[in-house]
């Protein structure tokens, strides 16, 4: 773990699991209680709003009472001291996950490349609004006026946020943490194999061998909570 100076970190839901945030695709997972395709696309939105909106609340409500676990609070202490005028490099946290446990976990540079279940984004005027309360029953766009906000999140079909600046991370990368993901979803799940295409070490924690466990130079298995904060205090311990 010499040399290392630019870190990219993709996370998935396995790195909130402890904090009690359901996963997507264990067996008590967040889409078996509604098909993914009723939920989380625009043809589902389009055909019943009331029902993805029922299903966002309950996400946004669940992530308000969730807090950060260790792996959260270990990635917030390598953001504070990962840093350029630390003699370290930069450091990039990809999230595909909706909640804010990162940044409640104390990372400040951190990429929701699938939106946020804490934030509204109105389909009139393209404004995006912190978001706390309900999205039912039309609330108006505190811009425009319209009721025309919907949960500010990538659905299936629809374009991940911010897709340049992460191809711009992976090529400058010297490792590429996977933390909690099966790779099953893409772009993300192709990001290891952009990452060890621009000469970046691979590495992949996990509970379980994922989908993508075969392009990762080394995978480590077991709970976030315990080898996210090893992971740190080994990366910390270089010179
Ligand atoms: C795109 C937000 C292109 C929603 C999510 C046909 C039609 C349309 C698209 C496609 C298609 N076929 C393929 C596609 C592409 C599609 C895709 O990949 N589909 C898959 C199903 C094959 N992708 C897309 O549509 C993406 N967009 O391609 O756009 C485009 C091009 C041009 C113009 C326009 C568009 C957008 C995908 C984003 C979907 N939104 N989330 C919400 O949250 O409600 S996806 C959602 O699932 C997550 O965000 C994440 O990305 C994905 C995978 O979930 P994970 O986070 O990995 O969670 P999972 O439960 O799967 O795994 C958890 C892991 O943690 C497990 O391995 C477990 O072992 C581990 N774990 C558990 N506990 C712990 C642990 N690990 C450590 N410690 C623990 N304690």
């Amino acid at each position: 773990m010499n040399d290392i100076r630019n870190i990219v970190i993709l996370t998935g839901a396995g790195i909130s699991a402890e904090s009690g945030l359901k996963t997507f695709r264990a067996d008590d997972g967040l889409w078996e209680d509604h098909p993914v395709e009723e939920v989380a696309t625009p043809a589902g939105f389009a055909r019943d709003p009331d029902l993805v909106q029922r299903f966002y609340d309950e996400r946004r409500a669940q992530v308000m009472a969730a807090n950060p676990n260790a792996a959260h609070l270990a990635l917030g202490r390598l953001d504070s001291e990962w840093r350029p005028e630390r003699q370290r490099g930069n450091l990039l946290i990809v999230t595909q996950n909706i909640d804010d446990l990162h940044e409640r976990g104390g990372a400040r540079r951190v990429l929701h490349m699938h939106g946020e279940a804490l934030s509204a984004w109105c389909t009139t005027c393209d404004a995006r609004h912190p978001w706390r309360a309900t999205l039912r029953n039309g609330p108006p766009c505190p811009d425009c006026g319209m009721a025309s906000l919907r949960p500010d999140i990538v659905w299936f079909g629809e374009m991940p946020y911010q897709m340049e600046r992460i191809y711009r991370a992976l090529a400058e990368a010297d490792l590429f943490v996977s933390i909690g993901t099966s790779g099953a979803v893409y772009p993300a799940a192709g990001f290891v194999q952009e990452a060890a295409r621009a000469g970046a070490r691979t590495l992949e924690l996990n509970l379980e061998e994922s989908l993508g466990s075969r392009f990762f130079d080394e995978t480590r298995l077991g709970k976030a909570s315990d080898l996210v904060p090893a992971l740190v205090e080994e990366l910390l311990a270089q010179a």
